[in-house]
């Protein structure tokens, strides 16, 4: 599949992040593959960092970078590696990343001490800890640390982190096409789902066949397992159970997302399967009321806060018209919306951002307010895919 972002858009990015840190030298590493059985390994995914600056989705490279310099260290091939694997094609690693210094391992090193000799300050990425995380698959910049270490001992190294969030805040417009074109197969493949509604009674069925309709549409499938949730299942936030039973005249809960070109989407839509009540209805308005608030209140300026603030606000009113709450009641409105109402969306789902910023043009971000009434078996949620623009936002669709 030919690619849709060239060298120019990696090139913009390394020189958008040298702004930010014009004394650093810029040392990333890609992924590694992750060994599945005994002669397999996991599908390779490459580190979004590490690509949205260079392009390449090849294992262990690391891209190197400064206002003087870069190249791209190729990691060591066995010659089973060579034989099984193929060479790594220097030739396709140029034209990608915009990059031809493109150097083996001890040409690496050489040109890496001469750099350190003069200037020692090294930027990267180290990603937090986290603790639901239990296999640590992302310890690659540990590696890269002692491989630089062994270099030079005394080096600095400073984490970037921040300066490349806010740069993947902010989207070009070729990143804007790629995520609203997500968008649109998913919305497109949960309506077709809606057309013939009555023929599921498993949510894998649907799973499979929403695959089907996101896959024909161009995309590359699921970014994030769907969550497809019938009845009393949809109040449950994350409801991943596989094979659930899809049950007439009851809401159901879908939420979606593709990648199209390696950008996301996420989309969640609540929907009747046949005759739903008068409560399940007013709860599904109630929703949707919100949201639409909440898309419009969007502007440049906007805190993540503020829409944080703002969603807990129009929900609380909601709980209180629904007769949930009382007028007095507003620090129990967590326990129906427990869930934040935004997120950057981009190459991750939950993009690599950094939320104490204001909202800015060309920022993508999702708005998904829900109420969740687990006594009464009702949980609704609208997620859309929204662009923030000169002067409020839209719905990417
Ligand atoms: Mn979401």
């Amino acid at each position: 599949m030919e690619a849709l972002l060239k060298a120019d858009f990696f090139e913009k990015n390394r020189h958008r992040l040298l702004d930010l840190y014009p004394d650093h030298i810029i040392i990333l590493s890609g992924n590694s593959h992750v060994q599945k059985s005994l002669d397999q390994n996991y599908p390779f995914h490459q580190d979004n960092n590490f690509w949205y600056f260079c392009g390449l989705d090849l294992a262990d490279l690391i891209l190197v970078f400064s206002k003087t310099t870069q190249f791209i260290i190729l990691p060591k091939q066995n010659k089973y590696q060579q034989i099984f694997d193929g060479f790594l094609d220097k030739e396709q690693i140029q034209r990608v990343s915009g990059i031809f210094d493109v150097l083996d391992q001890s040409k690496a090193v050489e040109r890496l001490k001469q750099i350190f000799s003069k200037n020692p300050k090294v930027g990267t990425v180290i990603y937090p800890k986290l603790k639901y995380l239990t296999r640590l698959n992302q310890q690659n910049h540990l590696t890269l640390i002692s491989y630089l270490k062994r270099i030079k001992p005394d080096i600095s190294i400073n984490n970037l982190s921040q300066g490349v969030a806010r740069l993947r805040m902010v989207k070009s417009p070729k990143e804007i096409k790629l995520i609203n074109k997500a968008s649109k197969i998913t919305i497109d493949s949960i309506a077709k789902i809606e057309q013939n509604l009555q023929k599921y009674v498993s949510s894998d069925q649907i799973s499979k066949d929403l695959r089907i309709n996101l896959l024909k549409d161009g995309s590359d499938g699921y970014s994030f397992d769907p969550i497809i949730a019938s009845g009393r299942d949809s109040t449950i936030i994350h409801f991943n159970k596989s094979n659930s039973d899809i049950l007439k005249n009851k809401l159901l809960l879908l939420d979606v997302g593709c990648f199209y070109h390696k950008y996301a989407s996420d989309i969640s839509r609540t929907i009747p399967v046949g005759r739903v009540t008068k409560r399940e209805k007013e709860v599904q308005a109630a929703v949707l009321r919100v949201q639409a608030q909440l898309i419009n209140f969007l502007e440049p300026g906007k805190s993540f806060k503020d829409i944080e603030a703002f969603s807990r606000k129009l929900i609380f009113r909601e709980l209180i018209n629904l007769k949930i709450l009382t007028n007095k009641q507003f620090s129990l409105v967590n326990k129906y919306y427990p869930h934040a109402v935004t997120h950057s969306l981009g190459l991750d789902v939950h993009d690599f951002a950094d939320y104490s910023i204001n909202l800015t043009p060309n920022m993508v971000i999702t708005i998904e307010p829900g109420i969740y009434l687990p006594t009464e078996g009702i949980g609704v949620r609208f997620e859309d895919d929204i662009l923030i623009t000169k002067k409020g936002s839209k719905i990417l669709r």
